[in-house]
């Protein structure tokens, strides 16, 4: 009754009569002022997450989840004969992140929030955030996603600072993102961005002028930076994000009249990856100006931030030639050099420890690891080998900085919102305590031989499935049998995630389905995931998969028993549909690659249960549910650093030594899919399959194959699989982001 009446407050008119868009905006007004009406969470210590993504995902639901009034809002729209869900979706998306990386720093701000834990977001403000994927013609384009459409849930503030960019001074502006934690707990999100960008500038997809800062700095995420503008412009985000972030972290200091020698016992930063680490510098170069030598400054700086590293790719590690510094910010290139040459006087006999290389590249992820008093990889296996491999010479040096952090993923909205009648039976089952502490899940082992939950799951898993079928049909027009095993992939498009290794699975089953093996079961391979736009071997695997759904989809003798969807445009939403409808979760990076996956903890929380190989998260699930309970297959991440140390593997061997895998190959370029696809990509694809294979694709493709067909004979025995699917949702807790961060405060930030 209460909720109704501060509703109508913000409505003109009764429930009923109010359109969907009418219904958000009073909606989101009234997230607002029950937000304000809860304390902002303080203490002695606040941490700054600082991250150039947080892929937060629509807001509206998760706040009226969070603030506790999701039930009731929903009932009360029920009773007026509107739906809360096409009110949520009416909401744009805000993509500001492109993967995992992003979506970690949003699941951390909710947990932070939920802990009570003093601390907030920084970042930037993208007027674009991740382009929106479209398909014609079997191949990826890219268009502006405009997700600031008014009303939205950032607020405006009159907070600004000066920043130079250039040699020239710019005047930014902060906007907030409230991160109301679940039930308690209530944080911000601070977006920088100039009020001068102009996204009249955008042309023909996502092309734009790069080189007016003032008109594009913040237009979008991760700007093409295959030219030298786009790294200009990237350095110029960056510094303009960590600028903004070390003068709001001094501004609040000084106005708490604490003081700046004592920063360490005040403020935790937290690096996420490298494109925040001119951060370092940019501290100290303020605290300089406030009298400090260099040395106290770098001293104080190095208690305060820690690093995270997310990836061993070296593409992905930034390494910005000097040139480009001095251009975009020569107030800093003293202070790196300075910083540089302190730590080389230290450890001057390995250059690898160089922040500043023989070609004048400056090594951010390097000014990380000296500047920090924390540096953490994002799994077991991961930290492992940036131990023993990637980061060697630095472990060597200051072994005690170096710790573990395994990610995990918020439940409210991996489980609580995507996922409600889930939710519902295992509160009905174990009570809602599991909603606080994420390992009372273990609970539901109590049910492991219950026939009623055990159907009752199967169930919820049936109607998930229903919904994703219907939701395929209306978007992209494609029927698929909700009685068929949904394998489902989706993630970022990347080499070393071998989607091309399931397309070819694809082939390898179609082919077998032709020659008249028939599966037990129909099974229904669905992917999605973006391409970088220069990417082109990852627009080459979208191009065949897109091939394959139309050449098997459309096959009479073969659409029976085997369908693919590539899912257009995969983003939160889009996520939040998928992964409580999945069967098979595919995880399957060559192993030593996937830092830790994220995707992998949200499947099977959600009862699916893992097809994958040895690398990253996928590691820790197998120890957790144990081997009869997930799918392993191929080489362990030993074999393959070996393979890689020792130049050994040979994608031509395998091509010409194995029958089933040439047969598979050869397929790429047959009549069937040259009839459908463009000629170059698929023989690109094919070409470098068989002759670089850079990330051992044919190495685990045979293993793959004969894994997922033991998986799919297991699916088959109802009471076998339904009890693997408990046993992976009730060891799912350990993966709770609340988890992970309760880790990150113990060890690193001591708030
Ligand atoms: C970035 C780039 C940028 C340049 C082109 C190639 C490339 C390839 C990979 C990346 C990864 C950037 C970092 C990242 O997103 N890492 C992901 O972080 C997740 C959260 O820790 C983790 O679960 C994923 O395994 C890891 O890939």
């Amino acid at each position: 009754m209460e909720l109704e009446k501060l509703l109508l407050k913000k409505l003109s008119k009764p429930i009923k009569d109010a359109s969907r868009e009418e219904l958000y905006a009073a909606t989101l007004a009234l997230v607002k002022d029950l937000t304000d009406a809860r304390p902002l969470t303080d203490g002695k210590k606040k941490l700054y997450y600082i991250s150039a993504e947080f892929l937060v995902g629509k807001q509206l639901g998760k706040n009226l989840i969070n603030l506790g009034i999701y039930d009731e809002l929903n009932e009360l729209f029920e009773k007026n004969g509107k739906s809360l869900a096409k009110v949520e979706s009416y909401e744009q998306e805000p993509s500001l992140g492109n993967g995992g990386l992003g979506r970690l720093a949003a699941c951390f701000l909710d947990s932070i929030a939920t802990l009570d834990l003093n601390g907030d977001g920084i970042g930037l403000r993208y007027h674009y955030g991740l382009f929106k994927q479209t398909f014609k013609d079997h191949k990826q384009y890219e268009v502006p996603d405009a997700w600031l459409q008014e009303p939205n849930c950032l607020r405006k503030t009159d907070v600004t600072f000066d920043v130079q960019l250039g040699g020239k001074t710019y005047k930014s502006r902060m906007w907030n993102l409230d991160v109301v934690g679940y039930e308690k707990g209530r944080n911000t999100l601070r977006l920088f961005d100039l009020d001068t960008i102009d996204e009249s500038i955008v042309t023909d997809g996502i092309n734009f002028d790069k080189t007016d800062i003032e008109k594009n700095l913040t237009l979008f995420l991760y700007p093409d930076d295959s030219d030298r503008d786009g790294q200009l412009l990237r350095i110029y985000q960056q510094y303009f994000m960590v600028s903004n972030a070390a003068q709001l972290i001094l501004a609040e200091q000084k106005r708490l009249g604490n003081d700046l020698k004592d920063l360490a016992q005040h403020v935790a930063i937290q690096i996420n990856d490298t494109h925040p680490s001119l951060v370092i510098p940019e501290l100290i170069r303020l605290l300089m100006l406030e009298g400090m030598t260099l040395k106290e400054a770098a001293n104080i700086v190095s208690e305060v931030c820690a690093y995270t590293n997310h990836t061993i790719l070296a593409e992905a590690l930034e390494k910005w030639p000097m040139e480009y510094l001095m251009e975009v910010v020569p107030q800093l290139m003293p202070i790196i050099a300075g910083l540089d040459y302190a730590a080389v006087c230290a450890y001057h006999d390995d250059h690898n420890l160089n922040i500043i290389d023989q070609d004048h590249r400056v090594h951010m992820a390097r000014m990380d690891m000296h500047y920090s008093h924390s540096i953490n990889g994002v799994a077991a296996l991961h930290t492992e080998i940036l131990k023993n491999q990637e980061l060697r010479p630095f472990f060597n040096i200051a072994p005690w900085k170096f710790n573990n952090k395994t990610n995990g993923i918020t439940f409210r909205r991996w489980l609580m919102h995507c996922n409600p009648e889930l939710a519902a039976l295992i509160t009905k089952l174990i009570g809602d305590d599991w909603k606080h502490n994420a390992m009372e899940l273990e609970r539901l082992m109590w049910f492991y031989n219950d026939e009623g939950v055990l159907n009752h799951l199967d169930r919820i898993k049936y109607n998930n499935k229903v919904k994703l079928a219907q939701f395929i049909k209306e978007k992209q027009g494609i029927e698929i049998d909700p009685n068929s095993i949904y394998c489902i992939q989706v993630k970022r498009m990347h080499e070393y995630k071998r989607q091309q290794m399931n397309a070819l699975y694809v082939i390898w089953e179609y082919l077998r389905i032709k020659s008249g093996q028939l599966p037990p079961r129909p099974i229904t391979v669905i992917f999605g995931g973006k391409a970088a736009p220069a990417y082109y071997m990852a627009q080459n695997v979208i191009h065949l998969i897109l091939c394959l759904q139309e050449l098997i989809n459309n096959d009479e003798d073969v659409n029976k028993y085997l369908k693919v969807v590539m899912i257009e445009n995969y983003n939160i939403a889009k996520a939040e549909v998928l992964i409580p409808a999945c069967d098979i979760s595919e995880q399957i990076s060559l192993a030593s690659k996937e830092a830790s996956g994220t995707g992998n903890m949200k499947f099977m929380l959600n009862g699916a249960v893992t097809l994958g190989t040895n690398d990253g998260a996928n590691v820790e699930i197998r120890d957790l549910v144990g081997m009869h309970n997930i799918f392993t297959f191929g080489a362990s991440s030993d074999h393959v650093i070996h393979l890689y140390n020792t130049n050994g593997y040979h994608a031509r061997d395998y091509y010409n030594n194995h029958e089933s895998i040439r047969r598979c190959i050869d397929f790429i370029t047959s009549d069937a899919l040259l009839a459908i696809g463009d000629k170059e990509m698929l023989t690109s694809l094919q070409d470098n399959l068989m002759n670089k294979d850079w990330f051992m694709t044919l190495l685990d493709l045979d293993a793959y194959c004969s894994a997922k067909e033991t998986a799919i004979y297991d699916y088959c025995d109802r009471a076998k699989w339904t009890r693997m699917m408990i046993s992976n949702i009730a060891r799912a807790g350990y993966f709770s982001s609340d988890r992970t961060i309760e880790e990150y405060n113990r060890d690193i930030w001591h708030l």
